[in-house]
């Protein structure tokens, strides 16, 4: 009698366990990983595509390089937060577009035509938010770990 009484709390108990075990894989598996220093890579690539920036969202390590592509039909303009200044990375201004300090500033600094690409290297650990400056309703975000 008192076996057959115990038999289902040990159940109960094991189930609880498993389910303890099997939460704690899947809640590993969605921690997203780019706060990780080591695994950043030194480069990224993004696709601008109709439906926007693909991924929305990449990681670099410092001093890494990023390289947007235009596959879309429209030009793309991508540029520093914040419209339409563009000076939230630090040192860039749309004002430092056509002088000797281009390279340096977060800036396209034109439209890229369908197929053409723009790469920047960021030496500045952040999260950096960019837009399309051509339409600035497109937004997408570089996150550099040092
Ligand atoms: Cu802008």
């Amino acid at each position: 009698m008192k076996q057959t009484r115990l038999f289902p709390v040990i159940g109960v108990m094991a189930l609880l366990v498993l389910a303890g075990c099997a939460q704690t894989g899947s809640t590993s598996q969605q921690t997203p990983t780019p706060a990780n220093p080591a695994s950043a890579s030194m480069s990224a690539t993004v696709n601008i595509t109709s439906n926007g920036y693909d991924p929305q969202s990449v990681t670099v390590k410092k001093g890494g390089t990023v390289t947007w592509v235009n596959t879309a039909d429209s030009p793309n303009w991508p540029a520093s937060a914040v419209h339409p200044t563009h000076e939230k990375y630090p040192g860039s201004s749309i004002a430092k577009c056509n002088t000797p300090e281009a390279s340096t500033t977060f800036d396209a600094c034109k439209e890229l035509a369908s197929g053409e690409s723009y790469s920047f290297v960021f030496n500045e650990a952040g999260e950096w938010p960019y837009h399309n400056h051509v339409d600035a309703a497109t937004f997408g975000k570089v996150i550099v770990v040092g």
